[in-house]
């Protein structure tokens, strides 16, 4: 039996030797140490032994066991290894490859301007407010001092919903429920960028929809040269270091006086050229002090605060400095326009 048993070990291990998968190891193995396998017969069969063989015998069958079951194991994780290797080898990677270059988009150059406008005056400590642009009557219009039968309120020049809803066709409204918010209290000090709308025949310089960026200062003591030394920085760090400006008396209903300001042409220094149409100034931006009916009716009262207010359309901005012939550039996303304001 004990020969027996020495045969089927070396049987065994000749085939786990010569096993070049797993799946023919797992026949070896259910084959061999399997239920109805060579051993466990052996084993059934050690009753008709006689008591001195029986231990003898069983031990020796266990031995054969156990030397087949770690000869399979180790020849499974040699087998296993292998695969892994072979894996390993296939899907080495050359790590001297050149990368494949991200292609990296630039902001639009409306986006561009408007954010350098905004990080502009947060340097000097305004806040961005923002409102919607579908607007009441009361915001768009009678907080700002636009009595009812002004003409901005006309069909003929605003988007109306019903009527007392309309788009928005400036962002002073944003500015009246910001002071609204301050319950009376200084200081309020804003810009407020988004889109407005207004009834307008599409052309190289109109456009029915178009962006604002207006700004607001309220706060006690505020006088027209606060104003005229913020814009003097704005123009400045906008259009370069050695702009003069100008302010020429205007009229806008929210504002008492008002003015437009001009700067003084960019291109040729003030001698004329085609950009400033030959006169040294480029107009920029309306302006003034507050209204003190805006300021009483969005609860502040007039003999102890004052203000400063100002507007400016980024597409011009944006034309002006980038030599931008046509407004509709800026909506027609022709990626040829786009593409030539990434920054270096
Ligand atoms: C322009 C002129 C301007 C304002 C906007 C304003 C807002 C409030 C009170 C007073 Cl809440 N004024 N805004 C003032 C003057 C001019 O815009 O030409 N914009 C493109």
């Amino acid at each position: 039996m004990q020969d027996r048993l020495q045969a089927l070990k070396e049987e065994a291990l000749l085939k786990i030797e010569q096993a070049s998968d797993l799946k023919a190891l797992q026949d070896v193995k259910v084959s061999y140490l399997g239920k109805k396998g060579p051993i466990t017969e052996v084993l059934k069969g050690m009753g008709k032994l006689s008591p001195e063989e029986r231990p003898v015998v069983g031990a020796y069958a266990n031995e054969v066991r156990d030397a087949i079951t770690s000869a399979l194991e180790s020849k499974v994780a040699e087998l296993e290894q292998a695969v892994i290797e072979e894996k390993l080898k296939k899907e080495s990677i050359d790590v001297t490859l050149p990368g494949r270059p991200v292609r990296q988009g630039n902001a639009h150059p409306l986006t561009a301007v408007i954010e350098e406008i905004e990080d502009l005056f947060l340097t000097m400590g305004f806040t961005v407010a923002e409102g919607p642009e579908v607007e009441t009557d009361y915001y768009n219009f009678e907080a700002l001092n636009l009595p009812k039968d002004h003409p901005a309120r006309d069909m003929q020049d605003s988007f109306f919903i019903t009527e007392d809803i309309l788009l928005r066709t400036q962002t002073s409204p944003v500015q009246a429920r910001t002071m609204e918010k301050h319950h009376g209290r200084g200081p309020v000090k804003i810009i407020s960028p988004g889109k407005v709308y207004r009834r307008d025949d599409d052309d190289a310089t109109h456009s029915h929809q178009f962006m604002q960026i207006e700004g607001l200062v309220v706060e006690e003591n505020v006088r027209l040269s606060d104003l005229k030394g913020v814009l003097e920085t704005f123009a400045k760090k906008m259009f370069g270091e050695d702009r003069k400006i100008r302010l020429r008396p205007s009229f806008f209903p929210f504002t008492e006086p008002s003015v437009e300001m001009d700067i003084s042409c960019f291109k040729c220094g003030g001698k004329g050229c085609s950009i400033c149409k030959h006169t040294g100034w480029i107009e920029i931006l309306g302006a003034g002090m507050v209204h003190p009916n805006v300021l009483e009716m969005a609860g502040f009262d007039s003999k102890k605060y004052t203000g400063f207010a100002f507007g400016m359309g980024p597409e011009r901005i944006a034309m002006l400095k980038y030599g931008i012939d046509d407004i509709r550039h800026f909506y027609t996303n022709d990626l040829r326009f786009l593409k030539q304001f990434k920054k270096a």
